[in-house]
C-alpha cells in the first residue's frame, strides 16, 4: 500500500502521532430498519419480502417505500418508491394469497422504531464512550480504547451479536481507521456485514469501489465524475487536486482525501463526554524513561487543551500503559475537586507512569475524567431532546469490562 499523505492535521492530533495506529472507528447500520422492528413483533414477516411504507394505509395504493426487506429489494422495489409502483413489481399478499411472489405491507410506525433504535443505542453506549448518532439506525463509535487491530474483528461480531441477542434487530458493522471508510466498511457487506479494514489494507479496500460508494457523492455529483473519467475512488485518489477543487469545490477537495483514506473528523459524542482522553502507539516498544515522560507530557498537553476547548474540569487524572503485547494497564488518581491544571495534570500523569519506567511500553495513554462543564452549554443539551436516554449523563462507563476487545481504559486497573 503506498503511504498515506501525512499532510493533513488533525485538531489535536499529537505532532508525530501516526494515523495508521491511531483511532479505531465503527460504524453501525442496522438493516431494512423498519421492516426489521416490523418483524420483531411479527415474526411471520422473517424471510418474506416486506415493504414498509409513509404516508401508506392498509390496502390503499397511497405513500411511498420508507423501506424494503432485502428479499423485496429483490422484486426491485427500492427506499422513496411511490407504493404504487412498489405494488407493480411486488403484488400485496392480500390480495395475491396464492402468488408466491407477492409480499408484505405495513405502514410506517415511527414510535415503535425509535423505541427500538434507543434498545440499540443503549448498548452502542455501553460499548464505547464516543457515540456519534447520525440517524435513527445508524451511529459512528470511536472504540480506540476498547479495541485494537488484531481483535477488532472479534469485537465487531460481539457489537453484532450483542445487539442481535439483547434487541432482535439485525445489524451491519464497518471498522477502519476514520469515518468515511467506516462507513463504506458497514455498507460493503450488507446485509448482516462486517468488514474490518485495518490502516494497512485501506487504500487496497477503496481503490476498486465505485465512486458512488464514497459517503457524499450523490447521483449528480457521480454522474460529473464519470464524466471526466473518474469511476472508481481508486480513480478520484489518483486524480489531481486542483482540478477536483475547481469543479467541486472544498467539497471535491474532501471527497479527494477520503477516496485516499484521509478523514480528520472525529466521531464526538453530542452533548457532554464523560472523560477525555488522548493516546498514541509506538511502532518500537519504549524502554528509554525520558522518551516515555516526553509522550505522556504531549498527551498531557493534548487532553488539557480539548478539556480548555470543552470547558471542562475535570476531577480524577489516569494513564494507560500498555505492554507487548496486549497487556493494558490503567492507573487512576481523583482529586479533592473538580480542576482545570494543565501542569498538574502533567506531572500526575507522569507520577503515575513511574511504575513503568524501563519497561517495555507500546502505547500509552492520558485521560481527564469525572468532568464537569462551564454553565453554557446549552447547546450541548439541545442534541439530547431525541429522548435518546442512553446519552444521558448517568450513563456508566466501563460496562463492557472484561468483553472482547482489551479492557477499558478508566475499569482497567
Ligand atoms: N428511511 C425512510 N426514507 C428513506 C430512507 C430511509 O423513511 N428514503 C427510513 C427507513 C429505514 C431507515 O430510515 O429503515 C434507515 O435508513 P437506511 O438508509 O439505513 O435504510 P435501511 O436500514 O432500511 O436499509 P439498509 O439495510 O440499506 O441500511
Ligand atoms: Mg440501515
Amino acid at each position: 500500500m503506498a503511504d498515506l499523505p501525512r499532510d493533513m492535521p488533525r485538531e489535536g492530533r499529537l505532532p508525530g502521532a501516526a494515523e495508521q495506529d491511531g483511532d479505531i472507528v465503527l460504524h453501525v447500520d442496522m438493516d431494512c430498519f423498519y421492516a426489521s422492528c416490523e418483524r420483531l413483533r411479527e415474526p411471520e414477516l422473517r424471510g418474506e419480502p416486506l415493504v414498509v411504507g409513509m404516508g401508506y394505509d392498509a390496502g390503499e395504493e397511497h405513500g411511498a417505500v420508507a423501506t424494503a426487506s432485502y428479499e423485496a429489494r429483490d422484486y426491485g422495489v427500492e427506499s422513496a418508491m411511490p407504493i404504487s409502483k412498489a405494488l407493480d413489481r411486488l403484488p400485496r399478499v392480500a390480495e395475491h394469497p396464492e402468488d408466491p411472489d407477492a409480499g408484505h405491507y405495513r405502514p410506517v410506525d415511527l414510535e415503535y422504531y425509535q423505541e427500538i433504535a434507543r434498545d440499540v443505542k443503549t448498548i452502542l453506549y455501553d460499548l464505547s464512550e464516543t457515540v456519534r448518532e447520525v440517524s435513527i439506525d445508524e451511529a459512528y463509535l470511536d472504540v480506540t480504547e476498547r479495541t485494537a487491530w488484531e481483535v477488532a474483528e472479534g469485537f465487531a461480531r460481539h457489537v453484532k451479536q450483542r445487539i442481535q441477542s439483547e434487541v432482535g434487530v439485525p445489524a451491519s458493522v464497518g471498522v477502519a481507521p476514520n469515518m468515511s471508510a467506516a462507513k463504506i466498511a458497514s455498507d460493503h457487506d450488507k446485509p448482516d456485514g462486517l468488514t474490518v479494514v485495518p490502516p494497512e489494507d485501506l487504500r487496497e479496500f477503496l481503490e476498486p469501489l465505485p465512486i458512488e460508494d464514497l459517503h457524499g457523492v450523490g447521483p449528480v455529483s457521480a454522474s460529473e465524475f464519470h464524466d471526466i473519467g473518474i469511476d472508481t475512488i481508486g480513480d478520484l485518489a489518483a486524480a489531481d487536486l486542483e482540478p477536483i477543487e475547481d469543479r467541486f469545490g472544498e467539497r471535491g477537495r474532501e471527497l479527494h482525501f477520503r477516496a485516499r483514506g484521509i478523514d480528520d473528523r472525529e466521531v464526538e459524542t453530542r452533548g457532554k463526554p464523560k472523560s477525555l482522553s488522548r493516546e498514541q502507539s509506538v511502532g518500537t516498544p519504549i524502554t528509554d524513561p525520558p522518551e516515555l515522560y516526553e509522550r505522556i507530557d504531549a498527551l498531557a498537553r493534548a487532553v488539557t487543551e480539548r478539556a480548555e476547548r470543552k470547558d471542562a474540569l475535570y476531577r480524577t487524572i489516569g494513564i494507560k500503559i500498555v505492554k507487548p503485547p496486549f497487556d493494558v494497564n490503567t492507573r487512576e488518581r481523583s482529586l479533592s475537586g473538580p480542576v482545570h491544571e494543565p501542569e498538574l495534570v502533567r506531572e500526575t500523569a507522569r507520577d503515575l507512569a513511574r511504575e513503568f519506567e524501563g519497561e517495555e511500553v507500546r502505547k500509552v495513554g492520558v485521560r481527564v475524567s469525572n468532568l464537569s462543564f462551564a454553565e453554557n452549554e446549552q447547546a450541548d443539551l439541545e442534541s439530547w431532546e431525541d429522548g435518546s436516554e442512553s446519552g444521558s449523563e448517568d450513563r456508566q462507563p466501563g460496562a463492557v469490562k472484561g468483553q472482547v476487545g482489551l479492557g477499558s481504559f478508566e475499569t482497567g486497573e
